[in-house]
């Protein structure tokens, strides 16, 4: 084409002398020393613009496709962090600004709770609601509370329902057996709904009382705003009854693990056959590792096997005992049903263990403990074991 123009544009009269002077342009002097014939040049050089043309059609079309799939992307971005609750699609804007659907007010609940030592029992009186979100369409509600420990989800306790009102009074008691051990694990939940006869019930919001962040030795009583109801409790994985005993003299970790109970169903015959490993890892770094026989048939397994280790004095403070419960299988792949970590990095209960294990050397201290998911547990070793690595200080924030 630019060949055609070029020779068309040899008829436009010219515009200077000097190529007025020479008829036969370079471009005409360059054909000639071709050895071929004209039209065989014209041919190849229209064959040549064809596929430029396509090689350039090529490459535009390639150009939106990536830049439709960008915006597909940032599409599929936006909606993720908008949520997956629909209202927020249908009203993203008034939803989203003031983050009103986790902040409107809820209500009030008015409560007691008590701790008898003794017996080793909570007692939680639910005592009155006031000001509580209207669910209905009428501008009402129609309350009641359930009230279960984290725990222990799936024993739940509730109220009566109280008909149309905003303002209902309960006054009712709920007692539950908490061990002075497991105070430290367990929070109270109490969770005000809206009944509904022909639909699913509405949750108004909760109010969660953490045992080790109260001063048990007197009784409770406090009005507590509602905030939005949480995630039900994680599943119920057991527990395990767990010995310590540390000889500093010689540098050696007894670990004894004596029993499980209710440990969680792995099995479709309803059971588990369960086994117990023992590792310990030093400085973060895995190093040891032992485990029980497997009891067939059984969630409440009893074990009493003894594990000793050498730890010297300076180890044990850098030493972390991770205690996994197993579902032994036969054709599959065997299952974990939960884990429990001690060490002077664990916390809570598990920390108390230690600490009391490290306090009175040369003695078994024996401990029962509830088994943790063991991504939650693995997640917070790892979590741990970044804290003391030091970290950029933009970093350290983020
Ligand atoms: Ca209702
Ligand atoms: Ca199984
Ligand atoms: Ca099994």
């Amino acid at each position: 084409m630019i060949l055609l123009l070029l020779r068309t544009g040899r008829g436009i009269p010219p515009l200077s002398k000097n190529e007025n002077a020479e008829p036969e342009s370079w471009i005409e002097s360059l054909l000639n020393k071709i050895p071929l014939p004209r039209w065989a040049i014209y041919a190849l050089a229209g064959v040549a613009l064809f596929l430029l043309l396509l090689i350039f059609i090529c490459c535009l079309c390639c150009c939106c496709k990536r830049k439709n799939k960008q915006k597909k992307k940032e599409k599929i971005n936006l909606g993720s962090v908008k949520g997956s609750v629909t209202t927020s699609l249908v009203q993203p804007d008034i939803e989203g600004l003031g983050g009103s659907a986790e902040n409107a007010y809820r209500g009030r609940l008015q409560y007691s709770l008590e701790y008898n030592f003794q017996r080793e029992e909570v007692t939680v009186v639910l005592k009155q609601a006031a000001a509580l979100k209207a669910m209905d369409s009428g501008g009402t509600s129609d309350p009641y509370v359930t009230v279960y420990l984290t725990n222990d989800s799936r024993k739940k306790n509730e109220t009566k329902v109280h008909r149309k009102t905003l303002n209902p009074v309960f006054n009712e008691a709920f007692t539950f057996k908490v061990l002075k051990s497991d105070v430290p694990d367990t929070a109270v939940v109490l969770q005000v709904f809206d009944f509904n006869r022909f639909s699913k019930h509405d949750v108004i919001g909760e109010v969660r009382l953490p045992l080790w962040e109260m001063d048990l030795h007197h009784i409770i009583e406090d009005w507590k705003e509602l905030s939005q109801a949480g995630k039900t409790e994680q599943e119920r994985l057991g527990e395990i009854c767990v010995s310590l005993r540390y000889v500093p003299s010689n540098g050696k970790l007894t670990v004894v693990i004596l029993e499980a109970k209710k440990l969680k169903k792995m099995d479709s015959d309803g059971f588990s056959d369960p086994y117990v490993k023992v590792q310990l890892a030093l400085n973060k770094k895995k190093w040891k590792r032992k485990r029980t026989g497997v009891k067939k048939n059984t969630l409440n397994p009893y074990f009493n096997e003894a594990f000793t280790f050498d730890v010297t004095l300076e180890q044990i403070q850098n030493v972390d005992l991770i205690i996994s419960v197993w579902d032994h299988d036969k054709v599959n792949k065997n299952e974990q049903i939960g884990k429990v970590h001690l060490g002077c990095r664990a916390s809570g209960n598990a920390l108390r263990h230690w600490s009391d294990m490290l306090a009175h050397p040369r003695r078994p201290m024996a401990q029962w403990h509830n088994l943790q998911p063991a991504e939650e547990v693995d997640k917070t070793l790892a979590l741990k074991s970044n804290f003391k690595i030091p970290l950029p200080q933009a970093l350290q924030h983020s």
